[in-house]
């Protein structure tokens, strides 16, 4: 398992690449092109200039969080075809440049959603959170302006500004697109880029659906161990795969994680290891990443990847705000590297306790 940060470009990042080199263990990050709208390509010399930026400073590019996929290619509206060609594109460039693991989700609409990015606790750190009964009580219009608004003036993955003036004409066009007709458009559109995969050797790394259950009744297809099983049969190809995300996953209490990473031996290219904290079904918030202050049992996760062979990118996952910092929700420094080292921490003590004589 290589140990990876997120970092969203210098010029959207708070977090500079020379601190992430100076997180023990730490390896690469996990990048993207954040100023590129979901459905344009991806220019092969933006992916190279952003790889010799990553590489002088020592790290190395072990994965793209993500390639969004447009609307278009989800709803499965006639445009696709001009989408999924853009995103072959962006794929062949990435494959051109070396980077082979792709982190990308199939939400309608919204991305992760939470209803509060900055909930203090006890300790005086701020967390992101959810209440299902807020996300009840409001319309999908409101709420993405609360959430932009509450943002700090960052722009957060998910929730570019320019598909706020478009919530409404798209849950329009969502309207006609339950379950199994999303599940299709995921299988056309990995079918239409499956050769490509295969020709660079690019895993495709679905990210499961945070939170796990539908929301403002928008379809919902990778929430669960049997939903995830059924993409992967689908198209039973190894560059069909899952990113592992234990806070997406986990957002359900009923989801067995250490069981969903050992149903997927092969098929987990990249993983998100984070905690929550569980109130009540439907509501929670982000911990930090040790298991004591939250609901999973961080150890059994990370030995399951361990036991499984699991050898892709790993990131810490939201952190909290913690020692006063300014960053994105979940994305600051600081706590994010405290994770790192205690997820590094827990995997030495499994492979040394598995290995030694
Ligand atoms: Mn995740």
């Amino acid at each position: 398992m290589n140990m990876t940060l997120r970092w969203y470009g210098s010029k959207f990042d708070t977090v500079t690449l020379k601190q992430i080199r100076q997180i023990p263990g730490v390896k690469g990050v996990i990048t993207m092109l954040y100023d590129i709208p979901a459905g344009e390509v991806w220019p092969l010399d933006r992916i190279l200039e952003l790889k010799a930026e990553v590489e002088a400073a020592d790290l190395k590019i072990l994965g793209i969080e993500s390639v969004n996929v447009h609307d278009a290619i989800k709803i499965g509206s006639p445009d696709r075809e001009k989408y999924i060609a853009n995103y072959i594109t962006s794929l062949e460039n990435l494959g051109k440049a070396g980077i082979t693991t792709v982190c990308y989700n199939f939400m309608p609409v919204f991305d992760w959603t939470r209803t509060d990015l900055a909930k203090m606790r006890s300790d005086g750190s701020t967390v992101l959170a959810y209440d299902q009964k807020v996300v009840d009580s409001i319309d999908p219009q409101t709420f993405f302006n609360q959430t932009n608004d509450s943002s700090g003036g960052f722009a957060m993955p998910g929730w570019e500004p320019e598909r706020l003036a478009k919530v409404q004409e798209l849950f329009e066009a969502y309207k006609d697109v339950n379950e199994d007709k999303l599940f299709d458009n995921l299988i056309y559109f990995l079918k239409a880029i499956q050769p490509t995969c295969e020709k660079y050797d690019i895993k495709m790394a679905i990210h499961p659906d945070d939170p796990a259950w539908p929301v403002f009744n928008l379809p919902r297809i990778i929430t669960s161990k049997e939903k995830i099983l059924k993409v992967m049969k689908a198209i039973d190809a190894p560059f069909n795969g899952l990113t592992f995300c234990a806070g997406s996953f986990g957002t359900n209490p009923d989801n067995d994680l250490p069981g969903i990473i050992r149903a997927l031996p092969g098929r987990i290219h990249f993983a998100h290891v984070r905690n929550l904290h569980h109130f009540e079904p439907g509501v929670f918030e982000e911990a930090a990443h040790l298991s004591s202050d939250g609901s999973f049992d961080l150890y059994e996760i990370v030995k399951a990847l361990y036991e499984t062979g699991f050898d892709g990118p790993v990131r810490p996952d939201h952190g909290r705000m913690i020692w006063d910092e300014v960053a994105m929700p979940g994305y600051g420094l600081y706590d994010r590297a405290i994770g790192a080292a205690y997820i590094l921490g827990l995997h030495e003590a499994i492979e040394k306790n598995a290995t030694r004589k």
